[in-house]
């Protein structure tokens, strides 16, 4: 089965959407110029984030691959059959069905901001298991979300691999994580990804590979911007930046202006000067105490916790 999906994004007249115009004015006026990454995924975003996936730098993707693959029988003893999975955000082709597979879940619920990779996603799942009901929503999931009603008296398990939740300052996390609880419901499970601290050379490879695809991810969300709120960003005259700060235990990403210039977007007149950036992506690594630190404050208790054999990704379930 594979309903339609539900629109829950906020749009004005012209089709643009308002937080996205929000976030980026109020962001490219800050003294440190900075925009959220959630933003980075349209449907070309998407897609270059996939690719980012595939990269032999970018180990997080097949770490928490390995796990998921390797330990699905404890995971999937520890969590039940008959849980409706909801996952935060479209689903990979590879972990999603190693999940499914592995726990007999009674349906599947993908939350996402970006409707078209959602749908295409949700409708190759559905394809792939047959008797799983699917229910698609397109949702920003940082906000309590109204789930489908044919799930409501399902246990739900929520799925929150890849460490995106790396990707938000602690406070939204908490944020995230407590309105996840909301979402869920009494008795619910939480499976998350968080990536580990290691080595800065191999983090700094991750978020700056050689073959420029992160580059383009990251300048895409320029393109973005010019496309959907009406910008002349000279995306050209930016270029990709990963740094590590030690401080928050992150990656940063950052566009740098390659010289001084000026833009408009949605009518707005900005400048930059020539190496000044605009801060696009956080993405926090964890250690053990960490992690579940940061889960316990969102409102989670830590249940159990796998590693890679590398110990480079971790997996943990946590129970509300
Ligand atoms: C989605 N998120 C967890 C990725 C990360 O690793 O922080 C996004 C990403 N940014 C650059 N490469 C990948």
């Amino acid at each position: 089965t594979f309903a339609k999906g539900l629109k829950l994004v906020n749009r004005d007249a012209g089709g643009v959407d308002l937080a996205f115009r929000a976030d980026v004015l109020a962001g490219l006026a800050a003294a440190q110029k900075a925009i959220p990454a959630r933003w980075f995924y349209d449907d070309a975003g998407s897609q270059l984030f996939e690719d980012i996936t595939q990269l032999p730098e970018y180990y997080p993707t097949r770490a928490e691959t390995a796990i998921l693959r390797g330990r699905s029988q404890e995971i999937a003893e520890l969590i039940g059959p008959g849980r409706a999975v909801v996952e935060f955000g479209s689903g990979s082709s590879v972990k999603t069905p190693l999940l499914l597979s592995a726990i007999q879940p009674s349906a599947y619920v993908p939350l996402d901001i970006a409707g078209d990779f959602l749908r295409a996603s949700s409708a190759a799942l559905a394809a792939k298991f047959p008797g799983l009901p699917v229910y698609p929503v397109e949702a920003d999931f940082m906000r309590r979300v109204e789930l489908p009603a044919e799930v409501a008296s399902l246990p739900k398990l929520g799925f929150f691999p890849g460490s995106t939740i790396g990707n938000m300052i602690a406070r939204t996390a908490t944020d995230l994580l407590r309105s996840m609880r909301e979402t869920l419901g009494e008795g619910a499970l939480l499976l998350i990804g968080m990536d580990l601290v290691k080595d800065e050379d191999v983090l700094l490879a991750a978020y700056d590979d050689a073959a420029g695809v992160t580059a383009q991810f990251n300048l895409n969300l320029l393109t973005r911007i010019n496309h959907e709120l009406g910008g002349d960003i000279p995306v050209d005259a930016f270029r990709h930046e990963a740094r590590w700060n030690d401080t928050f235990a992150r990656i940063e990403m950052h566009l740098v202006a390659r010289q001084d210039l000026a833009f408009t977007v949605s009518e707005q007149p900005f400048s930059m000067r020539e190496g000044e950036s605009i801060h696009t992506e956080n993405s926090h690594k964890f250690t053990k105490q960490s992690g579940q630190m940061l889960l316990a404050a969102g409102g989670w208790e830590p249940r159990a916790r796998w590693t890679d054999d590398a110990k480079q990704f971790s997996l943990l379930l946590a129970e509300a």
